[in-house]
């Protein structure tokens, strides 16, 4: 080979290099544009419900309403305050949109033109940001960065057109620490404008992830906590006030979560299932990267799409795996009693003070029966550590926890009640013949 020979093949490498280069540009443009959408994109026809797209199901919320003008959706979101009752005997004044906390959701469809007033009936002025949405710059609603808040008594005026699919949320982005802790937030989805067969569910669940401190006898959350939050919530609710996700057996279940918790990421876990995770807010993951769990952590400010199929009848748990995350206004700091020899201290003590009564040393599984029963009184407005009877026995959860319940037969998707579950299907006291058959 000589010095030519040498430049040729050099020079043959080179175009080579730069062909691949060329190439690997082009699939990212694709990809992009997969994503993206195109920024100029004609408005098409308004989207419409059980004609274009199957309807979100909020538990314990709705979809906010809309209406055609001349061709755009529009909406109106009205910031406020609401009182939310969180479980029965939990009442807190809270802040959010149209009477609801948290805000309604807004559905709409790629390519849609949507116009959202948004009206400010709180004292302090606010602004709504879109999570997740390619808009203008100064649609994005960062208070002070794209707009001027909207003032006490304003409406302001946002408008799109939206160009991509999936679940996003809303929230207020002026004072933030403040006003997401007091509730201003909602889940936003936008529908595919032809869904394919892989996106079409029969039960479609949104569910907003959330966390309050709110000290039991008060009626305000409270958003200078950091670290240490009491009230964990699904669409605003902690168990036993929030509703169980009901779906008939084979029925494709897409449940969509958003998370805009001050400070903590939820894993939430379905038992009796696993599920795809198909979406987050970043877009539909293609179907190569999808992949099974049972448990999906849903971060702080991130919303995650899971698809499954209805597959097996029956009351399942569905929760966050943060076990503090599952306790209802929990107490804290309380010495640790596990194990403790109460002896005859209970009795010295309620000398002093009659209602008096240790509790803990055999865990805290009993506080909520004890609770119920009116045996322990607790402050008013406060639902410490209490969780529901179930069918068998007392339910030891509260906060994060709710219930999908998977029947044969429905007549609709009201809550069915417990499952009759099949004879010997129900773990039980083992029988002395069995122990001395299987035992010894
Ligand atoms: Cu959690």
């Amino acid at each position: 080979m000589d010095r030519r020979d040498l430049l040729k093949t050099g020079a043959l490498i080179g175009g080579l290099v730069a062909l691949g280069g060329s190439q690997a540009n082009a699939t990212e443009s694709r990809w992009d544009k997969a994503y993206a959408g195109d920024p100029n994109r004609p408005v098409l026809e308004p989207g419409l419900p059980n004609r274009d797209y199957t309807p979100v199901i909020t538990p314990m919320g709705s979809s906010l309403p809309w209406k055609i003008v001349d061709g755009v959706k529009v909406y109106h979101l009205i910031a406020e305050e609401v009182w939310n009752e969180f479980a029965s005997g939990l009442k807190a004044k809270c802040w959010g949109y149209n009477g609801e906390v948290h805000g309604p959701t807004i559905e709409a469809v790629d390519g849609d033109r949507i116009r959202i007033y948004v009206t400010n009936k709180l004292k302090a002025p606010t602004s709504v940001h879109w999570h997740g949405v390619y808009l203008p710059s100064g649609m994005d609603g960062v208070g002070g960065l794209n707009q001027r808040a909207i003032q006490p008594g304003e409406t302001f005026k946002y408008e799109w057109t939206v160009r991509q699919s999936g679940t996003y949320m809303y929230h207020s982005h002026h004072d933030e620490m403040t006003q997401m802790a007091m509730g201003m937030l909602g889940m936003m989805v936008f529908h595919p404008r032809k869904p394919d067969s892989d996106y079409k569910v029969d039960r479609d669940f949104a569910i907003m992830l959330s966390e309050w401190r709110i000290d039991p006898g008060t009626t305000t959350p409270n958003p200078n906590e950091m670290t240490d939050f009491n009230v964990l919530t699904m669409n605003a609710k902690c168990y036993p006030g929030i509703e169980p996700l009901v779906a008939k057996l084979g029925d494709r279940v897409r449940i969509r979560f958003g998370n805009l918790s001050a400070m903590d990421h939820h894993p939430i876990h379905l038992h009796g299932h696993y599920f795809k995770i198909t979406a987050t807010d970043g877009g539909r993951i293609p179907k190569s990267g999808q992949w099974p769990e049972t448990t999906v952590l849903v971060p702080v400010g991130t919303t995650r799409d899971v698809e499954f199929v209805a597959s097996e009848p029956g009351d399942w748990a569905m929760h966050c795996h943060m076990t503090h995350h599952l306790m209802n206004q929990m107490g804290h700091d309380f010495p640790n009693v596990v194990g403790m020899d109460k002896g005859n201290i209970d009795r010295k003590i309620r000398q002093l003070l009659p209602a008096y009564m240790t509790m803990g040393e055999d865990g805290m599984g009993e506080h909520g029966v004890h609770i119920e029963a009116g045996h322990m009184p607790v402050p008013k407005n406060s639902i410490p550590m209490v969780g529901a009877q179930g069918p068998f026995d007392y339910i030891t959860m509260g906060g994060m926890f709710t219930i999908l319940k998977v029947r044969e037969n429905l007549k609709n998707y009201d809550d069915p009640g417990w499952y009759d579950n099949p004879p010997g299907t129900v773990a039980d006291v083992a029988s002395e013949d069995e122990l001395r058959r299987d035992l010894g």
